[in-house]
């Protein structure tokens, strides 16, 4: 006989509230994908992964899911449910009537994936051939979910075609140069177009009634004014980080910590106009904290700010990686208790900590946080 189990409640609303139920991801059958136009622009200049693909080597995975798996029984120790995606078969080719590429990418990162805003689980469109097919990992979750919760509703955003039109030609060549990016990148001249709408959940960051969304290489205008017509309870508002050579997913720019305080990436700083809507409203945005390190560990996409990927657990307490010394220093003079939680290692595999989780529920309600406008 079954066990009576607790049923889901999907409802999510912010970044802060106190986090009842996640999926982490796990690092199983990982790759490193073949070049394709949108990836070819992320990539570092400088990266050890430039003509890699294929599988990530077995025993890295493994130390990525010994990780992974710890952080799992220390959010389950808290009182936190925690799912896990189901793996497929990353090492194959996939192909769509307009295109094909060699290997997918993982399932690490459920962030980049998943957007929960109240009682919606939303597929994103994502922007990366590799990545078309990942929402098939989560799935097995989200049936289950609409099963137990006879309110949440499972939403895809329109699978985009990701044809060659999708992306600036002038972004294929290897060796633009940091300054040359800057500049682009400054000018919003990003490797995405805007054929079709086109974003990745973890350009999307939830304060209650206001969604803030980074305009980059992985979210165009159009997918940002799809997210408007989608969400028409919520106010979307288009952010840019100048600064940043390689603008992907905000979670390492710019991390709401409670209400009323933002850590901004000081390198990728709020242009001031963008700022004033924080300021109307008693928001303080505060520079974070140096990263540890000097470098991304091996074969990693992501920049030492992962420093900043950090979990909230509650307006009171966050998880921060545990090398991330001056990230936990910050973060304790701020006045929140500090959760250590070892992920260096699993980095190469999508992220940091709120990279690798996507919420299901977290108390609270959908409040304005932002009343003058
Ligand atoms: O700084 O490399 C990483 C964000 C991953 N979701 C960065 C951004």
């Amino acid at each position: 006989m079954a066990t009576p189990e607790q049923k889901t409640v999907v409802s999510s609303w912010n970044e802060w509230d106190r986090l009842r139920h996640v999926i982490v991801g796990r690092a199983d059958g990982s790759c490193i994908p073949p070049a394709e136009p949108a990836l070819d622009a992320k990539v570092p200049e400088d990266s050890d992964m430039r003509g890699l693909h294929g599988p990530r080597p077995a025993d890295t995975v493994a130390r990525a899911n010994e990780l992974l798996d710890r952080f799992c029984d220390q959010l389950h120790a808290r009182g936190i449910v925690v799912d896990r995606p189901t793996p497929i078969d990353f090492n194959q080719p996939v192909a769509t009537p307009d295109w094909e590429t060699g290997t997918m990418f993982g399932c690490m990162p459920p962030r980049d994936v998943l957007l929960t805003v109240g009682k919606e689980i939303l597929e994103a469109t994502m922007s990366y051939r590799c990545r078309w097919f990942e929402y098939l990992c989560y799935r097995p979750l989200l049936q289950r979910y609409y099963l137990e919760d006879p309110g949440m509703r499972h939403e895809a955003a329109p699978k985009p075609r990701l044809t060659d039109a999708d992306y600036r030609p002038d972004y294929l060549s290897g060796d633009i140069g940091i300054a040359r990016r800057l500049e682009w990148t400054a000018a919003r001249h990003f490797v995405t177009t805007e054929v079709e709408p086109l974003f990745d959940a973890a350009d999307v960051l939830r304060f209650g009634r206001d969604l803030v969304v980074q305009h980059g290489f992985t979210t165009n205008m159009k997918g940002i004014d799809w997210l408007q017509r989608h969400f028409p309870d919520h106010r979307v508002h288009a952010v840019n980080f100048p600064g940043d050579p390689y603008p992907i997913h905000i979670d390492a720019t710019f991390t709401p910590i409670r209400p009323g305080l933002i850590l901004n990436n000081p390198q990728r700083r709020l242009p001031e106009e963008q700022r004033r809507m924080f300021e109307r409203n008693d928001w303080e945005i505060v520079d974070a904290a140096q990263p540890a390190h000097n470098e991304p560990p091996p074969l990693c996409y992501s920049s030492v700010w992962l420093s900043m990927n950090v979990l909230v657990l509650d307006p009171k307490t966050v998880c921060v990686e545990k090398s991330e010394v001056y990230q936990a220093e910050q973060l304790d003079r701020l006045g929140m208790e500090v959760v250590e939680v070892e992920l260096r290692d699993a980095y190469a595999f999508g992220g940091g900590l709120h990279c690798c989780t996507a919420d299901v529920r977290r108390d609270g309600e959908r409040e304005d946080y932002f009343p003058v406008q």
